[in-house]
């Protein structure tokens, strides 16, 4: 390792000039926190906070790659508490603002943690909650690999997908589910570099861990590559006695390690003397070192080590994924440096002081960005111009890839369910190719048949990097189900891992982005209730504005015998609330269509989103209509009157989903005592509600301009009763009594579920229409 590659380009009078830019990387970091906490005015008096000890701990690693290992096609994840030193470099590469740093956590400036939607500077995958990071580079490279095969990237774009993680963040069981996923896809351009400073937020963390995580990505493929001392360290070791120290480092606990690192060269002294003197030349070594060289040689770790980062990284010329970890002291170089409670440690102003004469950064020219080093400014910039990650631009938005108009878009016919229309279209669009059919890639994990995905999937093949057999095709076996295997493959196979499933999905949905120009329409399918299992890497998704249509299916109580462990219950609020996707629960088919049509375009649109269609098995007599333009707009918009109301009329039905049959029945008996009642069919009660409440934001502003449901629900007579039922929450419909002051009955599910039969369910949870009408005769006696 102590040969510089021939591909490395760091020269040595380059090193000079990354070394102390990292100098300016750690004072900026640092700088930066402590001018949010301790400068700009506070309007609140809460601590603001900002990480010092977490970023000059990766602070090194972070320089080396990003002067000088890192290409332009390479994208990172940075973990999130190492933001502050992520934008001191994009400020040295004069893609950060001053503005931005000074704002750094206050409204509109830099964010805590690296933000794709939000800061200014180009993040590649937004991280925060940890773990989802590290897990979201692995599946951006099996997503290159996709483009690759499919010859919607350049193959000279191909990069490395990085991950920088903090040691805790292995602690997160959604990595060992992507490693797993990984090592089927032959994972490869993967690297994740932990910053092993042994410490998580609230202690010191368990020794030796190092050994089991060497064996886990070991077993799953990776390369694993340990740097734990750096050079200084490795040269006191060649010394006599030396040996007996390197022992003493490689058994010392953790706890400590890092205690002696925040007491300094005296207790370091102590304590090595304590422990080693009795050992040949272990004296005669220690006093080769005052106690600020000792202090500074036995925390000479390898993360804090240029020249060796240096080396490291650059020797690396295969594909095969790699796990460096790279020991680091939290806090290097701060007073509080090794402490155990430093996690969220600030330095005071005095401590600061300390550091800013140390670090040689003249008063006053805090923020400049050379300011003190010891070449001139213009050496920096040159460098800087010319290093590799400076090459990198950004991309225009990815075309939008066009959707079949209206007349050849499939449209399945016949008594069915949402879920079998959905597998239909699919495979409809499959046979008529195109390219939407070319650009969706769908997954699943593991309910790729039970989802209905089988026939888009037998027409598309599944993807893998070299082609594979079917065993039982090649056995001449019958099966409906086609698992051709190869590049060319358009379905992406997951084992159960739902968190895998989203992250995925975040990673095909920023294709386009991520990769150079093309898109990709996901399209991943899993059953509803298990949307829980993978809620945060969803929101993960969604933070970051990737696009895919999800569909969640089947839901509810319609999965009757499956019992209430699959009948999910609250998926609709999670729908409702989720930001950047919108929810659908069409009852009929030709809803769903106009649904999905309109979503392959919406999701590529910049003020567009990813969809969630919640969908049944339930199969349904299907009306005998053709939407009209204005009624698709109602259907996409969120309802329609299935029914008008006449006007003033003192009763309304409204229904979303399945559970249509049981409210068109009650409102048919309904009809003969209440002509006049009305019958609302809610397609998306999450657009709907966001409608109505961006035109109750506007009205207090002054625009007057009513919702779609304030129009629908105009002729309704004052006080009119409500019933709203779901197979869901009733909580999604209930609101609706807002909008006009209708007094409301809230039919759906307010307890689990259990097995039975439709009819017995439908009963059990006062969902049948025997409670439909008596919630509506309930609401009118008492409105009388
Ligand atoms: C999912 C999740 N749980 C909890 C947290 C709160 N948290 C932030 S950092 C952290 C520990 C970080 O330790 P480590 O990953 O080792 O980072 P470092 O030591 O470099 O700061 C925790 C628990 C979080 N951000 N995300
Ligand atoms: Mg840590």
């Amino acid at each position: 390792m102590s040969v510089q590659s021939a591909l490395s380009p760091a020269r040595n009078d380059d090193r000079d000039l990354i070394r102390d830019l990292d100098r300016k990387v750690h004072w900026l970091s640092a700088w930066t926190i402590h001018n949010a906490n301790h400068l700009r005015e506070s309007r609140d008096g809460l601590k603001v906070g900002g990480h010092q000890a977490s970023s000059t701990s990766l602070a090194t690693v972070m320089s080396a790659l990003y002067f000088s290992v890192l290409r332009p096609e390479d994208r990172i994840a940075v973990k999130p508490h190492a933001s502050p030193v992520f934008h001191a470099i994009q400020y040295l590469y004069g893609r950060q603002s001053l503005d931005q740093l000074e704002r750094f956590r206050s409204l509109g400036g830099a964010q805590s943690y690296p933000s794709r939607t939000k800061d200014q500077d180009e993040v590649d995958f937004s991280t925060g909650s940890v773990g989802l990071g590290v897990a979201m580079t692995a599946f951006a490279s099996i997503v290159q690999d996709y483009m690759l095969a499919h010859e919607r990237m350049s193959p000279a774009r191909q990069g490395r997908m990085i991950s920088l993680l903090g040691d805790a963040e292995l602690d997160e069981g959604n990595i060992y589910e992507c490693l797993i996923e990984g090592a089927k896809h032959d994972l490869r351009n993967t690297w994740w570099i932990v910053d092993y400073n042994r410490q998580s937020l609230d202690a010191t963390t368990s020794d030796s861990m190092f050994l089991r995580f060497t064996d886990i990505f070991a077993a799953v493929g990776w390369d694993v590559i340990t740097l734990k001392y750096g050079y200084r360290l490795e040269a006191a070791f060649a010394k006599p006695g030396g040996e007996h120290l390197r022992t003493w480092i490689d058994d010392c606990p953790n706890d400590l390690f890092a205690a002696l690192s925040f007491q300094g060269g005296e207790a370091w002294r102590k304590q090595l003397l304590a422990d080693l003197s009795a050992h040949a030349g272990i004296v005669d070594l220690l006093a080769q070192y005052d106690d600020e060289a000792l202090a500074a040689l036995m925390t000479n770790l390898a993360g804090h080590d240029m020249d060796l980062l240096l080396e490291t990284f650059h020797e690396v010329t295969d594909q095969r994924p790699k796990l460096f970890i790279v020991y680091t002291i939290k806090g290097f170089g701060l007073p509080f440096q090794g402490h155990k409670d430093n996690h969220s440690g600030l330095m005071t102003p005095t401590q600061m002081e300390t550091f800013q004469a140390r670090m040689g950064v003249p008063k006053g020219r805090e923020w400049e960005p050379f300011a003190g080093l010891p070449r001139a400014a213009s050496d920096y910039q040159a460098f800087i111009d010319q290093a590799p990650f400076g090459k990198r631009q950004a991309d225009g938005p990815a075309p939008i890839i066009p959707v079949p108009d209206e007349a050849s878009f499939p449209r399945p016919t016949g008594k069915q369910s949402t879920q079998v229309a959905f597998g239909k279209v699919m495979n409809d669009l499959a046979r008529m190719g195109g390219p939407l059919a070319d650009a969706i890639v769908s997954t699943s994990p593991d309910v790729t048949v039970s989802t209905n995905l089988g026939g888009w999937v037998n027409q598309r093949g599944i993807f893998a990097r070299d082609t594979r057999h079917d065993q039982f095709k090649d056995s001449n076996i019958a099966s409906p189900q086609k698992w051709l295997m190869g590049p060319q493959g358009q379905h992406i196979e997951l084992g159960i891992a739902e968190n895998n499933l989203f992250l995925l999905l975040g990673a095909l949905g920023l294709a386009g982005d991520l990769f150079g120009g093309q898109r990709l329409i996901p399209v991943g399918t899993l059953y509803d209730p298990f949307i829980n299992r993978g809620l945060d890497a969803l929101n993960y998704a969604c933070y970051q504005d990737a696009r895919f249509l999800l569909v969640a299916t089947p839901s509810g109580l319609t999965l009757a015998p499956e019992g209430g462990a699959h009948q999910s219950i609250h998926t609709p609020l999670i729908g409702m609330s989720q930001d950047k996707l919108s929810y659908f629960e069409p009852a009929f088919v030709d809803e769903l269509v106009e649904i999905m049509r309109w979503a392959f375009d919406f999701m590529q649109q910049p003020e567009g989103n990813s969809v969630y269609l919640r969908l049944s098995t339930r199969a349904l007599e299907q009306p005998d209509r053709t939407l009209s333009a204005a009624q698709i707009e109602d259907v996409i918009a969120g309802a329609y009157w299935q029914v008008e109301p006449a006007p003033g009329t003192e009763l309304a039905v409204v229904y979303t989903g399945a559970i249509a049959a049981e409210a068109m029945e009650a409102f048919d008996q309904l009809r003969e005592d209440i002509p006049g009642a009305g019958l609302l069919a809610v397609t998306s009660p999450d657009r709907l509600h966001l409608d109505w409440s961006a035109a109750l934001k506007a009205r207090a502003k002054g625009r007057r301009e009513p919702s779609h449901i304030e129009k629908l629900l105009a002729p309704l007579g004052a006080g009119a009763s409500l019933v709203t039922v779901i197979d869901g929450p009733p909580a999604t419909l209930s609101w609706l009594g807002g909008v006009k002051g209708s007094r409301v009955s809230a039919l759906g599910m307010d307890h689990f579920g259990q097995s039975g039969d439709l009819p017995d369910l439908y009963r059990t949870y006062g969902l049948d229409v025997e409670a439909i009408i008596d919630a509506a005769a309930a609401s009118l006696d008492y409105g009388s």
